[in-house]
């Protein structure tokens, strides 16, 4: 490379399979039924909107993830641009520190291959009750000390680009997560609430009560605190009602989300009023299925599960979803 020439950054989303050999992949039908969650873990997740505790990482796959996560806390401009949200300190409060980035699996192997973990893979069909894509990952990273909140909400007021509503989240923590250190937290029964205005992500964490109605503000109260040690993952619904408060412990709590989305889901761009805030997401396009090398086909029922596809226990997605929304 000649001096002073732009460095290029290879993009990840290339690879349209795992390529670090970090999961041991099941290979064949009878080899997912391990990663399955049960009948009532399904069932649950029906009436809660979320479930908890589900492992996901080992020690080794978490150290290698933070090791991998300092590199992308300090990444060079190049790198930057693979990312579709980069927020070195995305917290509205002068005195806090949330750091917040969208798109880490296009740029180190790890983060690459965490979205083909088997565990997530299998109780992601079963919570959507159908094949699908990743939509993207998110880092949420809170520093001890003085780490930020991310204030209550909805995934999918954010995700209104995107149609139909048929979207998953999985939260894995990176560091045990407690209420000390900012865990996340959850008002069970939320998710059937319906879509509410987006009341932002990283100023007041009260902010969303401005539009609850009073009969909700009293079910908020129910809040739960989703403690996890690192390496387990949460689930959650795209209308649950979540958010993390402030960490003041003297240990960090950094965090891998993966969003999932049903495999037809279309693009909603044409009148979308907040564009702007896509301009580093991939291209999508108004009412085209969301194909792209940047949403790989992570899961295909019929084709990893033969013949065990129609006793795996599944959300019914059309109550789940549709209903909903
Ligand atoms: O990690 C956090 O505190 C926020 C995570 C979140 O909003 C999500 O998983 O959708
Ligand atoms: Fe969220």
């Amino acid at each position: 490379m000649k001096k002073n020439e732009p460095e290029t950054i290879f993009d990840l989303a290339n690879f349209n399979s795992p390529i670090a050999g970090m999961f041991d992949q099941p290979a064949n039908a009878a080899e997912w039924e391990q990663y399955m969650l049960t009948e009532a873990q399904v069932r649950f997740f029906h009436e809660n909107g979320y479930i908890s505790g589900i492992k996901i990482l080992n020690e080794h796959h978490v150290d290698r993830l933070n090791e991998e996560l300092l590199k992308l806390q300090s990444v060079t401009a190049e790198e930057k641009q693979l990312f579709y949200h980069y927020e070195s300190n995305e917290s509205e409060d002068r005195d806090k520190v949330l750091f917040h980035a969208i798109g880490a699996w296009r740029v180190t192997p790890g983060f690459h291959d965490l979205v083909w973990s088997p565990a997530y893979r299998m109780a992601t069909y079963q919570l959507l009750g159908t094949s699908f894509r990743l939509f993207h990952d998110q880092l949420f990273c809170k520093p001890s000390k003085h780490g930020g909140v991310v204030a209550w909400h909805q995934d999918f007021s954010y995700w209104t680009f995107t149609k139909p509503m048929h979207h998953l989240t999985c939260w894995i923590g990176l560091d045990d997560a407690t209420a000390e250190n900012g865990c996340l937290y959850y008002v069970p029964g939320s998710h059937k609430w319906g879509l509410l205005p987006i009341t932002g992500l990283a100023g007041d964490m009260e902010a969303v009560r401005h539009v609850l109605t009073e009969e909700q503000m009293a079910v908020f109260d129910g809040k739960v605190a989703n403690e996890l040690p690192k390496g387990y993952a949460s689930f959650h619904h795209p209308l649950m009602m979540h958010g993390s408060y402030a960490n003041y412990s003297d240990r960090p709590r950094r965090a891998v989300v993966l969003n999932a989305m049903a495999d037809q889901t279309l693009g909603n761009t044409a009148n979308y009023e907040r564009i702007a805030a896509l301009h580093s997401f991939p291209k999508m396009e108004q009412d085209q299925v969301l194909d792209s090398k940047f949403f790989p086909l992570l899961f295909e029922g019929d084709r990893e599960l033969e013949s065990l596809v129609s006793k795996v226990p599944k959300v019914n997605s059309r109550d789940l979803y549709e209903a909903n929304v």
